[in-house]
């Protein structure tokens, strides 16, 4: 990209006014509670603290002894991008990606996905398609990568940096842009269906100052989104920021704007040039904004020292080339410590229940997985065949306060009510005792389903 321009009652001993106003080691020395890594810090208010990781550096010590005792969520610095996931076309390899989900998933991290559909660093083969092609290939490559890491990442980057810089406020020209101005929500919707626990997140770059036209554009999309269903549950501000693009005065505005949309708002690239109490005072002022909006849920670095930064000349990060916690670092561990009010987390449950008429031969049973939030929820429908094969089959559900957006694996009618759906060509064929699932994606409630299946 180009940059232009648990127990909180133990820790907020110190106001927050109170701990602008202290010196760092005076906080430190009057709470004797204060966690003193990074990630414990933001644990205190049910937040994360991450970095990105470059597979390529998981052989040198020092970085991964601050990773390990630092950091509570991961993103992969480069590995998990188009280009490196689907080298060629329909062949799909994870290998450095893998090193990086099971390093962090073995220690207790958690991890974000990034980035499934992006206009850079795309595979070869990619860059020089368009139309319908493009947008299949593009849909694919989000279905099977997020049905491949399904159930280990935190949220996903599902799109990234689309919008144009500048004070246009229109979309970024891309080869993807160019397949329809649908493309994003299409992306999301087929992320959704690929990982329906995953928060999907837009993400992008100089969207931290409220009164930006890129910023402006953002909402709005993310506005429409929310209004018509699509599925988003989160905006990601890479926030790089420097001299030519410094912290905004308004950022915790543009971070509660976005939070009061219904979404989740997280800090996904974090790097702030510069050095001394310069740049800690800055790093103070973006850890606090996201401490005061209770739907920022969390803060990535982009990378551990500054030595490992796509900017190392700007020494941007929290430790210095030989690993040292810098000044920057104890000004953010001094304000995770000082706290603020811990996210709200949307009410997410998953609940299965399981009707039968059977089984016996020719019988099938139907059961739901469904993943309910606020405004709307997927379900997730399985057919088990019977003893004997099944040949097609149809499922009966009941949507007695919600209403289908959107479905895929099966043909449909209806959308409220009593809702049929039947096989399509490809899973008719289910071998006994077998399974199938298709799925939709609603808005309301999708409890009370009741699904019954039966031969047909
Ligand atoms: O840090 C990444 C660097 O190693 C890559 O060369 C570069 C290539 O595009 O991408 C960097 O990460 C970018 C991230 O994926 C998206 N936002 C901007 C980041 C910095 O350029």
């Amino acid at each position: 990209m180009k940059l232009t321009a648990r127990s909180v009652s133990l820790v907020p001993i110190v106001s927050t006014v109170a701990a602008a106003a202290l010196g760092a080691s005076l906080i430190m020395a009057g709470n004797a509670n204060a966690a003193t890594t990074l990630g414990a810090a933001a644990q205190q208010s049910g937040r994360y603290f991450g970095t990105a990781v470059a597979a390529g550096r998981m052989g040198d010590s020092t970085y991964m002894g601050i990773l390990n005792r630092e950091f509570d969520m991961v993103t992969a610095e480069n590995e998990m991008k188009m280009d490196a996931t689907e080298p060629s076309q329909g062949r799909f390899t994870y290998g450095n990606a893998d090193r990086i989900v099971n390093h962090a998933r073995s220690r207790g991290m958690r991890v974000r996905g990034h980035a499934l559909a992006w206009h850079s660093q795309q595979p070869g083969w990619m860059q020089n398609m368009s139309g319908s092609a493009l947008r299949n290939a593009m849909l694919n490559h989000v279905t099977q990568v997020a049905t491949y890491y399904r159930g280990k990442i935190y949220a996903w980057d599902v799109v990234n940096e689309a919008f144009a810089d500048g004070s246009s406020g229109a979309r970024r020209d891309s080869n993807l842009q160019r397949t329809g101005n649908d493309w994003i929500e299409a992306a999301f919707r087929a992320a959704r269906a690929a990982d329906p626990g995953a928060k999907l997140c837009y993400n992008d770059y100089n969207t931290d100052d409220w009164s930006h036209a890129k910023t402006q554009a953002v909402y709005r999309m993310v506005q429409d989104f929310k209004a018509r269903g699509v599925p988003i549950d989160c905006v990601g501000l890479q926030s790089h920021f420097n001299a030519q693009s410094p912290v905004p005065s308004n950022y915790q505005t543009t971070l509660q704007n976005f939070a009061n949309l219904g979404v989740d708002v997280q800090i996904t690239e974090l790097d702030i040039e510069g050095s001394g109490s310069a740049q800690a005072s800055n790093y103070d002022r973006v850890t606090r904004a996201c401490l005061a909006v209770s739907r920022c849920t969390g803060i990535t670095v982009w990378g551990i020292r500054d030595s490992d930064s796509w900017r190392a000349y700007g020494t941007p990060l929290l430790f210095d080339n030989n690993g040292n916690k810098k000044p920057a670092y104890t000004s953010v561990l001094n304000a995770l410590n000082a706290g603020g009010p811990g996210p709200t987390t949307t009410t997410t449950t998953t609940t299965t229940t399981t009707t039968s008429n059977g089984p016996g031969p020719g019988d099938c049973t139907a059961s739901v997985s469904l993943n309910q939030w606020n405004e709307g929820f997927v379900a997730t429908i399985k057919v088990t065949a019977g003893s004997s094969a099944l040949k097609g089959w149809r499922v009966t559900t009941t949507l007695s306060n919600g209403t289908v957006t959107n479905s895929w694996s099966a043909n449909r009618s209806g959308t409220s009510g009593t809702v049929n759906w039947t096989n399509v060509d490809y899973n008719a064929n289910v071998p006994a005792g077998q399974s199938t699932e298709f799925g939709f994606q609603g808005t309301g409630s999708g409890s009370g389903l009741n699904p019954t299946c039966s031969a047909s």
